[in-house]
């Protein structure tokens, strides 16, 4: 049957993600949408037919008409939702990060193994991006040999207000931690943070850009360039250096253009448009997924080991220095 979705936190993504289930993605539909912004709630359930509106995630969760949960509140409401969704004993696509720190994910991830099954797929959406897509293929062919350095870029036009420091790890090197524990196989052991002199552009007291350099258990070394406030535009590139050469995504040659003596493209501006057809990709999964009974995609444990990897990278921004990642062993429920 198609499936009932209730989508938890109607703000930028929840009304996206409202919007693609209705408009764009075939095997469900949205049932319930969820708000503590009642306002807010209501405009999103305007895009669905038929669509119950709340306030509290429980009140949805006990409905009939829900068979699965979108969680796109923020993310120190995910553990909360999360947890009354295994109570519920719904399957959930949970936007990224799990939860904001590394004691509530594995908070998440005891609760999980309590269910005794995989629920959650986490909105680590790039892995369902078509570039970073023929980036993993290539390097699980081999053909390279082995990655030696994998080289991030990820700059945003503007950092929302109320951005700090940490946020810049939390919220968007959260996506860099999780595509090298993806393309690479491997986990990351330690974190170094190193911050220039902040960019004129950089809100007051916000240390942007940041230079992020990841070790892993492969022996790979890792660095991502975090630039929230670069003005230009949106831009997340990779590149992978492998003993036998090198494969790199993100350069946005989709459309060149020739004219008036000049050649050129365009930057996206914003992740929404950039990763557009990433996000439909990854919803219709998990609906698929969701529709034949299973759990597919990044886990909990994915959550939460990128959550002890920001936890490192954190306290390496603030005292300095290289940091050790604490990981916990890896359950049996989460094997590769
Ligand atoms: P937002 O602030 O635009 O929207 C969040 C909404 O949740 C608001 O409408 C707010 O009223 C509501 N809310 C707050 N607490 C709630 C609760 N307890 N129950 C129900 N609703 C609640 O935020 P956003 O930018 O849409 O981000 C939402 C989530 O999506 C975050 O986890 C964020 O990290 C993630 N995100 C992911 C991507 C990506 O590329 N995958 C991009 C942006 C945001
Ligand atoms: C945002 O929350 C995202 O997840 C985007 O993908 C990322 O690029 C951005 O920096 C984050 O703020």
């Amino acid at each position: 049957r198609t499936l009932g979705v209730a989508v938890i936190g109607t703000g930028r993504m929840g009304a996206d993600h409202v919007r693609r289930i209705e408009q764009v993605v075939s095997g469900a539909r949205v049932s319930a949408v969820v708000d503590v912004d009642a306002e807010r709630a209501k405009s999103a359930a305007a895009l669905a037919e038929d669509c119950a509106v709340h306030t509290d995630p429980a009140a949805a969760m006990a409905s009939p008409d829900v068979d699965a949960v979108v969680v796109a509140s923020p993310g120190p409401a995910h553990e909360a939702a999360l947890l009354a969704a295994f109570a519920h004993g719904l399957p959930v696509l949970c936007e990224k990060p799990l939860t904001p720190d590394a004691a509530s994910a594995l908070r998440v991830l005891r609760a999980e193994q309590d269910v005794g099954r995989r629920l959650v797929q986490v909105g680590f959406m790039r892995r369902w991006d078509a570039e970073y897509r023929k980036l993993k293929s290539l390097l699980d062919t081999g053909q390279l040999g082995r990655p030696l350095m994998l080289h991030n870029r990820h700059r945003n036009v503007a950092s929302p207000p109320g951005w700090t420091s940490d946020m810049l790890i939390n919220d968007s090197v959260t996506h860099e931690m999780d595509v090298t524990r993806w393309l690479l196989g491997q986990e990351i052991t330690a974190v170094t943070v190193l911050t220039p002199t902040p960019s004129g552009n950089a809100p007051d007291g916000v240390r942007d850009p940041q230079f992020v350099v990841f070790e892993t258990d492969g022996g790979a070394v890792v660095d991502v360039e975090i630039f929230v406030n670069c003005g230009f535009g949106y831009q997340v590139q990779a590149e992978v250096v492998c003993e036998g050469g090198t494969a790199r995504v993100g350069d946005g040659h989709a459309l060149v253009t020739h004219a008036a003596g000049r050649w050129g493209g365009t930057v996206a501006q914003d992740y929404i448009e950039r990763f557009a057809d990433a996000y439909d990709r990854e919803v219709q999964a998990w609906v698929d997924a969701t529709r034949r009974g299973e759990v597919t995609g990044p886990s909990t444990w994915d959550g939460y080991a990128v959550a002890a990897v920001c936890e490192a990278a954190v306290r390496s921004l603030e005292d300095g220095g290289r940091v050790a990642v604490d990981l916990a062993e890896r359950p049996a429920l989460y094997a590769p």
